[in-house]
């Protein structure tokens, strides 16, 4: 059993248990909080975001670069994991280390530079780390399971409504950054959003379940200008189940 299914059986039995516990007394209350950073580290692989030291770490990829062929070429992939996906580690780092030294001294002259580059780096680490595991090959891309579709269904009028409004959206974002289906824990619905750069025009509240790279550097050697036939080619790698296993955990929290 992989650690990622022997954790979701762990969840599905805390809270039952929990269901339990609310009937006899309080014991298992202690459960739940236990249970609930195990699913943000589901949603967030916050388990591969950082080493045990709390610095920020480049997670390997779940699979061989050459996986996403013909959609995503070899050559992008090891650029973009090993160049551009590092690149965010270091810099959230630097700048982690930076605030750390501020505090330190009590020198805040440079705080708002090191927060900037805190709020780029450390969103462009989670977002790539996000984005890997959404893709698999075309073999095991799949589609979207029955509680997925019904979601999608439910919030954009059907999967084909949805996916041409995240291919809209991924298209049309003006200079670099993402498309993202998210889901929104106060309205507890399905929404599509735009993000520049990888920090600006968010929502708060919302959690990433599908993000998509419209950074030149995640198609531009064998796409170049043409994102939109990369944009139309990733839907045949998304890993499906990633992304309603993502669903299914950010319910939980909502
Ligand atoms: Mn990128």
């Amino acid at each position: 059993m992989s650690n990622r299914s022997s954790r979701r059986v762990f969840l599905k039995q805390t809270s039952l248990g929990a269901v339990g516990a609310a009937l006899v007394g309080t014991p298992m209350l202690s459960a739940i909080a236990d249970a609930k950073p195990s699913v943000l580290a589901m949603l967030y692989q916050t388990d591969k975001l950082m080493d045990d030291k709390g610095k920020y770490v480049l997670p390997d990829l779940p699979y061989a670069k050459d996986a996403l062929e013909p959609v995503i070429d070899k050559a992008t992939v090891e650029f973009h994991h090993d160049k551009h996906h590092a690149s965010y580690v270091a810099g959230a780092n630097k700048a982690e280390e930076n605030l750390q030294k501020a505090r330190d001294t009590g020198d805040f002259a440079l705080v708002k530079h090191w927060e900037r580059e805190l709020a780029f780096h450390g969103s462009g680490h989670i977002l790539h780390t996000i984005y890997w595991t959404n893709l698999t090959s075309q073999a095991k891309s799949g589609k979207p399971n029955a509680e997925l579709e019904k979601a999608l269904t439910s919030d954009f009028g059907g999967v084909d409504k949805f996916k041409t409004q995240l291919v809209n959206a991924s298209i049309s974002v003006e200079g670099s950054g993402w498309g993202i289906l998210a889901y929104h824990a106060l309205t507890k619905k399905l929404t599509v959003l735009q993000t520049e750069k990888h920090q600006d025009l968010t929502v708060w509240g919302a959690i990433p379940l599908l993000v998509i790279d419209v950074w030149e550097h995640a198609y531009y050697l064998k796409y170049q200008n043409r994102r939109a036939d990369y944009v139309n080619a990733i839907f045949s790698i998304i890993n499906w189940d990633n992304v309603a296993e993502r669903l299914d955990a950010a319910r939980k929290i909502g």
